[in-house]
């Protein structure tokens, strides 16, 4: 039995008044794509079946290093960012898997946990192992590195807390585990690049071996933070190597603020698929670092770009391609589920403006060395207003055409206020 977080006729309410606009402004589009050959039917259904993961660390408020400023009703239990994440998905329709981090999200009953989330309506995604942080009664610190630590005892630490990860995976019905370390250097010297690397890849070949045989190993690459100097899996070429001596199995997740400032993730993206290492991705939006902001909140274009790579690469399928998607944001000033709301909005806006590429003329083009009309292709598709499709798509999955606006009339953190219990000040990141 389903126990949606929101009643559906209060959704059905909310949409009544706004349906006819919103086929005014669906149709008016669908006559000006239509004018391209472009069938905006189509379109809205292959937005429809686009679908993205939650984190369960960003339910919760976020924070600085510095600070985190709790807000009144925010989750403090798995159960209640469950719970979180369900409102998400009921609101927007295309964000029904849930992922875990352990050991933040440990649960004394798993079994229990997957039913609880199947009938808020939810499934979970890849599984996330913490061997950044230390936890309280853990025999070794990971102070000076996880996986790749001088220390075998730490690397052993760290290994049988991912295999523990995949157990936990296994009875959620995960299909991937995504290993981001914390490890790296301050200094100059004070590690040495390669033999970091070579334990780093022997400890993750242990875990690699402990992976079921449909599971994939997400390696996770960080240029910097919380080491400043240098990381073990700094970029898509070191995360690439690990991949490529892992196995098959393994693939590199692409968070777009773990890059160098102005990198081309786009094209990072391409070479990644083009080898058939593109695992997924961690969506979020950043200024200068791993700002962790909300998705297309600074760079849409950006996003847009990454997607035309992947719709790309779908269209000329070299192999089964399934990336993971996932957010991965720190809420910092805002309700959480309101920005998971408008990043998932943004996300989907840009998978929808990569789906309108019209790859022929763009192949064309770019074939005739016509670096111009190369462009505009990309430009026409960028400039259309796509969201009465994302609308339309939410509306006929059961969704709220203006999902902020419902989410505000639902009260939905006034009320867990009432009885959540409160959060007091922090430090951290999550
Ligand atoms: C590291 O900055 C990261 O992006 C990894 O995905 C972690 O698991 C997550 O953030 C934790 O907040
Ligand atoms: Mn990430």
């Amino acid at each position: 039995m389903s126990t949606s977080p929101l009643p559906q006729d209060r959704i059905d309410g909310h949409n009544a008044p706004r349906r006819a606009a919103l086929m005014e402004d669906y149709e008016a589009l669908g006559r000006a794509l239509s004018r391209r050959s472009v069938d905006i039917g189509k379109i809205k259904n292959t937005v429809a079946s686009f679908t993205i993961a939650t984190p369960s660390w960003a339910t919760g408020r976020g924070g600085t290093r510095f600070a985190k400023f709790a807000i009144p009703g925010e989750p403090t239990n798995i159960h209640e960012k469950l719970e979180d994440c369900a409102v998400v998905h009921q609101l927007c329709r295309a964000a029904p898997r849930v992922s875990l981090h352990f050991p933040w999200d440990a649960a004394s009953d798993y079994r229990g946990l997957r039913e609880e989330a199947g009938a808020l309506g939810l499934g979970f995604d890849a599984v996330n192992s913490n061997t950044f942080q230390d936890q309280p009664g853990q025999a070794h610190s990971y102070r000076n590195g996880s996986l790749s630590a001088t220390d075998p005892a730490v690397r052993e630490q760290a290994i049988a807390h991912n295999i523990a990860c995949i157990d936990i995976g296994k009875t959620l019905g995960s299909r991937a585990l995504t290993v981001w370390v914390g490890d790296g250097t301050n200094f100059p010297g004070q590690q040495d690049f390669t033999r970091s690397l070579d334990r780093y890849v022997s400890a993750a070949s242990s875990i690699y071996a402990a992976l079921p045989a449909d599971w994939q190993m997400l390696l996770e690459h960080k240029m910097f933070e919380p080491a400043f100097y240098s990381t073990v899996i700094s970029d898509w070429g070191s995360s690439l190597m690990a991949a490529q001596e892992l196995g098959p199995k393994a693939k590199c997740l692409v968070d777009l603020g773990h890059h160098a400032p102005n990198v081309n993730i786009e094209q990072i993206v391409a070479r990644l698929r083009r080898v058939g290492r593109l695992g997924g991705f961690h969506f979020n939006d950043s200024k200068y670092g791993d700002d962790d902001l909300d998705s297309g909140s600074i760079n849409p274009h950006q996003l847009f770009l990454i997607f035309n790579e992947l719709a790309e690469a779908a269209a000329s399928a070299r192999d089964a391609f399934e990336p993971a998607y996932m957010i991965d944001q720190s809420h910092n000033v805002t309700d959480p589920i309101e920005s998971l709301l408008s990043s998932t909005e943004a996300i989907v806006s840009a998978f929808a403006k990569a789906a309108l590429v019209d790859r022929g003329a763009l192949h064309e083009a770019q074939d005739a060395n016509d670096a111009m009309m190369a462009f505009q292709v990309l430009r026409n598709a960028y400039r259309v207003d796509v969201s009465p499709i994302v609308a339309m798509a939410r509306l006929e999955a059961g969704g709220a055409i203006d999902v902020l606006a419902l989410y505000r009339e639902s009260a939905w953190r006034d009320r867990k206020a009432q009885t959540r219990n409160a959060v007091g000040p922090g430090t951290g990141i999550v």
